[in-house]
C-alpha cells in the first residue's frame, strides 16, 4: 500500500440535545474525518477527540496539528506492508492517540476494500450483530432522568448507563432503580471523584450495578486499586486505560474487574485488540466504548465489538441517538433485541456522503507527497 494524499476535514455536527457529564455540557460535537487516498481507492478514519480537552487531554486542535505536521508525513509517499508497520512508523511520535487511531482506521479501511475483507473479518470478529445500550448525559433533575431513560427503553435500548459526578450519583442511580427495577443499569463518573470523595458512591454497591466507570483520575490507577475492593460492585476503567501495558498493569493490581475499549483512547484498532485478547485471556469482560462518533466511527465500533470477549453490551447507540443526519449514507438503527448489525461490505462497511460532509465541515486540508 502506498498513499498519494490525505485530506483532513474538520466537522462540526450539531447533537439533537445536549450531552452533559462530569466535565461538561456539550450542545456540538466536532471530529477530524480523515481521507487516505491509494491509487484508486479512499479510506476513510475518524479522529475522536473534541472540540475542547474535556475528556482528555487530545482536542482537534492538537489531532490536526500532530496529524498534517509529524504522522501524515511519516507515512506518506511510501510502501507500507499493512498496519503493523504503520504503527512502527506512528512510534516515533509520543502519545497523540486519538490522531494516530483516525488515521491507522483509515488505513484498515484502505486493506479491507483492498482485499475485498470486512473489518469484523480483518479483526477476527465473530458476531454478525453486536449489543448495545445508551449512555444518557446528566439530566435537571433524577425526574427528568427517569423520564428521558423511559424514551430510550420505549426505543428498545435493554442496558442504561447513567453519568454521575458528586452531588449528582447515588439520589440518580437510587431513582433510576426505583423507577426500574430490572433494567441493566451502569453508572460513569468520568473521574470526578478522589479516592476520598469516592466514600459517598458506597450506597451504589446496593443497586444491583453491572459497573462503575472510571470514578477516579486517568493518572490513579493506583488509587482504583485501592477503591476495588470497598464494592462488591466491579469498577471498569475508561480514561486510565491508554495501552495493553496499562490493561496488564490494571489487572495485576485489581484496580478494576471490567475494561471499557476504546480503539481512539488506545491509539488505534490493533492496540483495541491486544487489549481484547489479553482480558479474553483473563477472563476479564470488555466493551466498547464510545465517542459520539459519526457512522464512519461507529461502523469501526461495530467490527471490534463483533470479537468475541466483548460479552457486555458497547456505547454504540443508533445513528439517530445523536445526529439529525450522519454523513454516512447508512443509518444504523437499533434492532428489536437491542443489537446493532455488524457491516458485511469491505473495509469500514460504510459509504461516506460527501455532500452531506461538507456540510459540517469548518475547516479542510490536503497533504500530498
Ligand atoms: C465515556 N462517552 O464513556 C464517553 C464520554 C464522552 C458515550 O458516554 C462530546 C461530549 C464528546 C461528550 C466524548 C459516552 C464526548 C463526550 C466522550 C463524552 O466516558
Ligand atoms: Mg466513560
Amino acid at each position: 500500500m502506498k498513499f498519494d494524499r490525505i485530506k483532513l476535514f474538520h466537522l462540526r455536527m450539531p447533537l439533537r440535545t445536549p450531552f452533559e457529564t462530569s466535565f461538561g455540557r456539550s450542545t456540538g460535537r466536532d471530529c477530524v474525518i480523515l481521507q487516505v487516498f491509494a491509487g484508486d481507492l479512499v479510506g476513510y478514519g475518524e479522529c475522536v477527540a473534541d472540540a475542547t480537552p474535556g475528556y482528555s487531554s487530545e482536542t482537534v486542535g492538537t489531532a490536526w496539528h500532530v496529524l498534517s505536521e509529524f504522522l501524515i508525513p511519516a507515512v506518506l509517499g511510501q510502501e507500507l506492508q499493512g498496519v503493523a508497520e504503520l504503527q512502527a512508523r506512528l512510534a516515533a511520535t509520543r502519545g497523540h492517540r486519538m490522531a494516530k487511531a483516525g488515521l491507522e482506521m483509515a488505513v484498515w479501511d484502505l486493506l479491507g476494500k483492498t482485499t475485498g475483507k470486512s473489518l469484523r473479518e480483518l479483526l477476527g470478529g465473530v458476531h454478525s450483530q453486536v449489543e448495545v445500550g445508551v449512555s444518557v448525559g446528566l439530566q435537571a433533575s433524577p425526574q427528568a432522568l427517569v423520564q428521558v431513560v423511559n424514551g430510550y427503553l420505549e426505543q428498545g435500548y435493554a442496558r442504561i448507563k447513567i453519568k454521575i459526578k458528586p452531588g449528582r450519583d447515588v439520589g440518580d442511580a437510587r431513582a433510576m432503580r426505583v423507577a426500574f427495577p430490572h433494567v441493566r443499569l451502569q453508572v460513569d463518573a468520568n473521574s470526578a471523584y478522589t479516592l476520598e470523595s469516592a466514600a459517598a458512591l458506597l450506597p451504589l454497591d446496593e443497586l444491583d450495578l453491572l459497573l462503575i466507570e472510571q470514578p477516579l483520575d486517568e493518572d490513579d490507577i493506583w488509587d482504583h486499586s485501592r477503591l476495588q475492593p470497598r464494592f462488591r460492585t466491579p469498577l471498569c476503567l475508561d480514561e486510565s486505560i491508554l495501552s495493553a501495558r496499562h490493561a496488564r498493569q490494571a489487572l495485576d493490581m485489581a484496580a478494576c474487574r471490567v475494561i471499557n475499549i476504546k480503539a481512539g483512547r488506545v491509539g488505534g484498532l490493533y492496540e483495541a485488540c491486544k487489549i481484547h485478547d489479553l482480558c479474553f485471556l483473563q477472563g476479564i469482560p470488555v466493551w466498547c466504548g464510545g465517542m459520539l462518533e459519526t457512522g464512519v466511527g461507529r461502523a469501526s465500533n461495530l467490527a471490534l465489538a463483533s470479537l468475541p470477549g466483548f460479552t457486555l453490551p458497547g456505547d454504540i447507540s443508533a445513528s439517530e441517538r445523536y445526529y439529525v443526519e450522519d454523513i454516512t449514507r447508512e443509518t444504523f438503527t437499533l434492532n428489536p433485541d437491542s443489537t446493532i448489525d455488524v457491516p458485511e461490505k469491505p473495509g469500514l462497511g460504510v459509504d461516506v456522503d460527501l455532500h452531506v460532509m461538507k456540510k459540517y465541515a469548518i475547516k479542510e486540508l490536503e497533504v500530498k507527497a
